[in-house]
């Protein structure tokens, strides 16, 4: 019998279609896209510790410009699908990037989502059984938009869950006004992909991090903390028991869940209120057994241990291969060649699990395949 072909998957893989670029474009505040004139291209600032740069460039020509290049890569179907070809992708489950559409006015969130999502949805359909998509949310809009908005993307044919920040409708995702929101989607078989976006407080980084030390600290500190914090909250209030078909998808891994799952554990073990409350003792589910029932992982963390602790948390069977593009392109390359960010996470599959293994084809499509039904178009 012939060796079955791997399927490669990349279920973390975002774009800003072209309608959403034009908001940005038009904003004065972050999330913004504008041109200075030190750089030819228009520069997307998307994080709030890029406040600093961009008041300094703003009010000065010499100064460095903030943001990352807005390239082809972000808006361009046709790249998408060129660096699918080029790192041997077969399937993207595409998404909005970060921040979504969290900073629209709840009398414009539910009209420009539905375009956004029909557009996701358009371009899907030009590359059938080759792209699925995680519909966003107006989450500033009235309840009743946003459950019409969950029943709209349901209905479309690619749409296979949504994609998630972590401010849920202002309070977090621990809020209880929340709830009905996470009914109407573990209903409606829309799995959430739950990304960063806010990170830690500038404060947290220290007067020097905006001048020296790039976006390192936000995006390889800020974006997992952002993440653990805000699942490790859902598990501290009940959430996935009081929704058991919630299913979730954590981005970079879950952050550091997999790492610090025992100490979240320990701590509800010893805390006296929590105890006296009745809400540490028998019968609880421990976030052990979520990670390995409600929540998945993607493998969008660049090294064979992190990835390990990963597998360790949730199971081989539960990882889901990502490249995070259109982020981390190469800096001393062609753009349009191979992407290093990409072979990070795919050598670490390798090392972690065995190239050709069983878990590597299942980390690298066969899970996404079978969890997010995209054998069905
Ligand atoms: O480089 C960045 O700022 C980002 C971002 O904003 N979102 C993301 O998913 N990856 C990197």
């Amino acid at each position: 019998m012939a060796a079955s072909k791997i399927r490669v998957v990349d279920i973390h893989t975002h774009m800003y279609p072209p309608s959403y670029i034009k908001i940005l474009e038009a904003r004065t505040t972050i999330p913004l896209v504008r041109t200075f004139p030190q750089t030819p291209e228009p520069r997307l600032i998307l994080l709030e510790a890029e406040a600093k740069a961009l008041e300094e460039a703003t009010n000065d020509p010499a100064a460095k410009p903030p943001g990352r290049p807005l390239t082809s890569h972000f808006a361009s179907l046709a790249q998408k699908i060129h660096f699918m070809d080029t790192h041997g992708i077969d399937i993207s489950v595409i998404s909005l990037a970060n921040p979504w559409l969290d900073f629209l006015s709840a009398s414009e969130s539910g009209k420009i989502g539905e375009s956004v999502n029909q557009e996701f949805s358009r371009m899907c359909g030009e590359h059938p059984g080759r792209l699925f998509f995680f519909a966003a949310l107006p989450l500033t809009a009235p309840l009743d938009t946003l459950l019409a908005a969950i029943s709209h993307v349901q209905s479309l044919q690619y749409c296979r869950g949504i994609i998630l920040g972590t401010s849920g409708l202002g309070k977090g995702l621990d809020d209880p006004a929340l709830l009905p929101i996470f009914e109407a989607l573990a209903a409606a078989n829309l799995t959430i992909f739950l990304h960063p976006h806010y990170g830690l407080p500038n404060e947290v980084w220290g007067p020097r991090a905006s001048a020296e030390y790039g976006h390192v600290l936000p995006l390889a500190l800020g974006f997992p903390m952002e993440t653990t914090i805000a699942v490790t909250r859902m598990y501290l209030s009940g959430v996935f028991d009081k929704v058991r078909d919630l299913r979730m998808i954590l981005a970079h891994s879950g952050g550091t869940l997999p790492f610090l799952a025992g100490r979240i554990e320990s701590c509800i073990l010893h805390d006296g209120q929590l105890v006296r409350e009745g809400k540490a003792g028998k019968g609880r589910r421990t976030i052990w057994e979520v990670l390995k029932e409600q929540i998945y992982l993607d493998a969008v963390i660049y090294s064979e241990v992190g990835l390990k602790a990963a597998i360790d948390a949730s199971g081989a069977d539960r990882l889901m291969f990502g490249t995070d593009h259109p982020f981390f392109p190469p800096l001393e390359t062609d753009e349009q060649g191979e992407w290093e960010s990409v072979s990070l996470n795919a050598d670490a599959v390798t090392k972690a699990v065995g190239e050709g293994s069983g878990e590597a084809k299942a980390i690298m499509g066969g899970n996404a395949i079978s969890i997010l039904r995209l054998d069905q178009n």
